[in-house]
């Protein structure tokens, strides 16, 4: 099948749900035939980013990073989502112009502090209150949303399916040739 490369960026909170949707579009594109790479906190900042922590310098440079990352595989002809919170607007700006802005779309994962603090499935908005967590975004570290997103998911007004259904319906039309 002939695929056009384009990448998924998935911006959010921590907790907001980037990486449940990015997991079910990969796994639908894939199914579809489609050659499709999803890069996330998992497979980076344990390999290519393990030497980078969670200061705004050493965010910037993880963006950078998967930016450059993207790039390539987009070059390969893959499809390429990419989950992170990466919640500077000047970064995400920057991973635009290192892909292509006509290969690039900005997906924001919307979801209020408040839902993803009671959410807290790995604890970390509960050590983030109690300072044993610096830095941490929406607690003690900003996060710069989209002012004008690609495609915006309210993940905590509409459940997971609704949100995938959202994003298929807005990402494969740009996919095949
Ligand atoms: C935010 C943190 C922090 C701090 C560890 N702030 O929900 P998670 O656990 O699985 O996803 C979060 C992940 C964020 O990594 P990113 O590479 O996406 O961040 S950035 O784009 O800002 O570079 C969270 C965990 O790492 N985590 N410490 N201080 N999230």
């Amino acid at each position: 099948m002939q695929q056009e490369p384009r990448l998924f960026w998935l911006t959010g909170l921590s907790g907001s749900g980037k990486s449940t949707l990015a997991l079910r579009l990969e796994h639908y594109l894939f199914h579809q035939g489609y050659k499709v790479y999803l890069l996330d906190g998992d497979n980076i900042r344990n390999g290519l980013c393990q030497d980078l922590s969670f200061t705004e310098k050493d965010r910037k440079e993880n963006v950078r990073r998967v930016g450059q990352v993207a790039n390539l595989l987009l070059d390969a002809g893959l499809v390429v989502i990419c989950a992170f919170i990466s919640p500077y607007a000047a970064e995400r700006e920057l991973v635009r112009q290192i892909v292509g802005s006509d290969r690039f779309s900005e997906v924001f994962v919307s979801c209020s502090l408040e839902v993803c603090e009671k959410r807290d499935t790995k604890g970390l908005y509960a050590k983030a209150r109690q300072g044993i967590i610096p830095n941490f975004t929406g607690i003690s570290a900003p996060y710069q949303a989209p002012k004008q997103p690609n495609i915006t998911l309210h993940t905590d007004q509409e459940s997971i399916e609704e949100s995938l259904q959202k994003l298929l319906t807005y990402a494969e039309p740009q996919l095949s040739l």
